[in-house]
């Protein structure tokens, strides 16, 4: 084992599992040296001064963009890749049908040997980090050693990440070890060169998770969730099976502080699939007056019941790492505010002037631009100039519209949880469960149509329930049970759940509904549910807003538009009802009772409907 001293650790680091984890990885990745990230601003130049000196990032204008950069990936690397991503639980039914098992033994010898020698001729960074206020009672730490420094910038962007959380790990505290290489060493195993490139990668990739174990292995990526491990990795497939063993929630949601014009605050929490709208609405202008927004987090809660008995929520994150394409002044203008400055911009276009574009953005579209691959770009190129899966990630704080709540280290009390997808057809704008456990019947019925967040076809439409399809960490119907459980535990406390539909559209191919800030009506109708003061109409899937119930005010609709909205035909709605039974039938004896309880209530009321 390597002294302290050999492993260039600060005097804070006590911990000796921690030692002794580092020691195993240096001598198995075999780096050139090893770094530990104290997070400081000195830290966060430097570091960037070194990537823009390699050619790997772009500095931006800083009259129009200060401190911030573009950063072209590899075309063969631009998106989460779920068929490469594995849960290595002990029993392969505790992955569940909806993951790709590997035995843990078996994946720890493949992966030692993809990590031996990975980091030859590269630096080693160590990254600890926190999930939530650093010290909370909901908040998580973990330790990501990698070889991209480029990751350790959105890191540090991402998450609370520094010599600081290392302070709060003494031999008692639990936390999680991520293990990260981009797989392309620079020297092969007699000491020769290997000539660097911009955006280093591996064309085999795994992101794999010990479950049991708590660990997480990635290799081969450097986008996004297969690099960040703070993200999907940790927050979400560990902690849901933390969730699990310990009693609380790791949603793939978005939390939103409401105020009404009386004064009165509600806080929700949503979860949609991957590009299907978290961040948008987690930062909306709603267009009904007297009503504000606030945002406190985009992407990820950790949810956990709390003393007085309601369930709490926080965002884990830091920092936003939202999709560009779409994100516009007309659509998302404080996301836009957001990214004034400090924003690392991964696989957008870049400017005559030194500033960046993407579809969406403006209306106007520039004559002339680099394109995400580097390439010259006309709007006559007949390609997009940003890849649709190009991001952002820019800090949390910088968010003009960032409640006070996000610091709250006990979370906040959530009033409704909203569930949506992106459905063409059959979902209607908005319906309310009939309680707890109909809501989680909707959460496990999800659909939504494919989008670029993950490699696949676009458009396909997929089973997604919770909109955790690629992100939990153990068999799902478990996962349905959990819970079950958890509203059992809330008992009357239990948030209202709802459905959403932004996406519905009509026969020409069109949005039915005019989404973004709109969706503030769907939202208003929402708090006034949670005040039972708004009246529904008994629909078969749930309970929709009465006539005249959801307020339009304002709002210019084309005829027939609100109708189609809402319309739910009996017979499409029995024919996804044989889909869900096909589907539930791959969960065998692990899917509660319940389920298929709500199965037959929903067929129950929609024959009764077709009477
Ligand atoms: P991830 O970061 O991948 O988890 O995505 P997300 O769920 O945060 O999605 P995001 O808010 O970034 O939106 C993805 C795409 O959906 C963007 O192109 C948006 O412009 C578009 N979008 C978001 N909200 C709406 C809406 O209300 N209506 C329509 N038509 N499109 C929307
Ligand atoms: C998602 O795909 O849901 C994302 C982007 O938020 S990534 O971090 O790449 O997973
Ligand atoms: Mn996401």
């Amino acid at each position: 084992m390597k002294t302290a001293l050999e492993l260039n650790a600060p005097e804070m680091v006590t911990n000796r599992a921690l030692l002794h984890w580092l020691s195993d990885i240096v001598e198995l990745t075999k780096p050139k040296d090893i770094y530990w990230c104290n997070g400081t601003q000195t830290e966060w130049y430097e570091l960037s001064r070194m990537l823009i000196d390699q050619g790997v990032m772009t500095p931006l204008n800083p009259e129009l963009r200060p401190d911030s950069f573009l950063v072209r990936s590899d075309p063969n690397d631009v998106a989460r890749v779920e068929d490469r991503t594995f849960i290595c639980s002990v029993n392969e039914a505790d992955a569940g049908p909806t993951n790709n098992w590997r035995d843990p033994d078996l994946m720890n010898e493949e992966l030692r040997t993809l990590f031996d020698g990975s980091m030859r001729g590269r630096t080693m960074y160590v990254v600890p980090f926190s999930m939530g206020p650093l010290g909370g009672p909901i908040s998580q730490v973990g330790i990501q050693l990698t070889d991209s420094p480029y990751a350790v910038l959105n890191m540090r962007i991402m998450t609370r990440m520094g010599f600081d959380v290392l302070r709060l790990i003494d031999n008692e505290t639990n936390w999680v070890p991520a293990v990260h290489s981009v797989g392309m060493p620079l020297e092969d195993v007699f000491g020769n060169t290997i000539e660097d490139v911009p955006w280093p990668s591996n064309p085999t990739k795994y992101i794999c998770h010990f479950p049991e174990t708590r660990e997480i292995w990635s290799f081969g990526s450097g986008y996004g969730g297969n690099a960040l491990l703070s993200k999907k990795c940790f927050a979400l497939r560990i902690g849901s099976f933390m969730g699990k063993q310990e009693g609380w929630l790791a949603e793939h949601m978005l939390l939103l502080k409401l105020t009404n014009p009386q004064g009165k605050a509600y806080h929700v929490a949503a979860a949609f699939p991957s590009a299907c709208g978290k961040t948008n609405l987690a930062m909306i202008t709603p267009t009904i007056p007297g009503w504000t927004a606030e945002t406190i987090g985009d992407d990820i809660a950790w949810l956990r019941p709390g003393k007085d008995g309601r369930l709490y929520a926080i965002n884990p994150e830091a920092g936003f790492f939202g999709v560009a394409p779409g994100t516009g002044f007309g659509t998302n203008e404080v996301a836009m505010n957001t990214m004034w400055g400090n924003t690392i911009f991964t696989n957008v276009a870049l400017t005559d002037d030194g500033d960046v574009w993407w579809e969406g953005m403006t209306d106007k579209v520039p004559e002339h631009l680099i394109d995400w691959r580097g390439e010259d770009w006309t709007p006559s190129s007949g390609r997009p100039a940003a890849h649709p899966n190009s991001r952002f990630t820019v800090p949390v704080e910088q968010c003009p519209t960032l409640s006070n709540d996000w610091f709250e280290n006990a979370g906040v009390p959530i009033d409704a949880i909203i569930f949506g997808g992106r459905r063409a057809t059959n979902v209607p704008l908005v319906a309310q469960a009939f309680d707890w456990k109909h809501g989680v019947f909707m959460g496990a019925t999800m659909s939504s149509e494919q989008t670029a967040a993950a490699e696949g076809t676009v458009g396909d439409l997929r089973r997604d329930p919770f909109a955790m399809l690629p992100f939990c960490g153990y068999n799902m119907a478990d996962y349905w049970g959990h819970w079950l459980d958890i509203g059992r535990k809330l008992g009357k406390n239990a948030p209202k759940i709802f459905q959403v539909n932004w996406f519905r559209k009509d026969d020409s191919g069109s949005f039915l509904w005019p989404g973004f800030g709109e969706n503030s009506r769907v939202l208003e109708w929402i708090c006034r549910r949670i005040d039972n003061s708004a009246k529904t109409y008994e629909a078969a899937i749930g309970l929709v807003p009465a006539r005249g119930s959801l307020n339009l005010e304002g709002l210019e609709m084309p005829r027939g538009a609100m109708t189609k909205l809402f319309r739910v035909e009996p017979e499409r709605w029995l024919a996804e009802c044989d889909a869900t039974a096909e589907y539930f039938s791959i969960f065998g004896d692990r899917l509660p009772v319940e389920m298929t309880k709500q199965l037959q209530a929903l067929r129950r009321r929609l024959k009764t409907a077709t009477l």
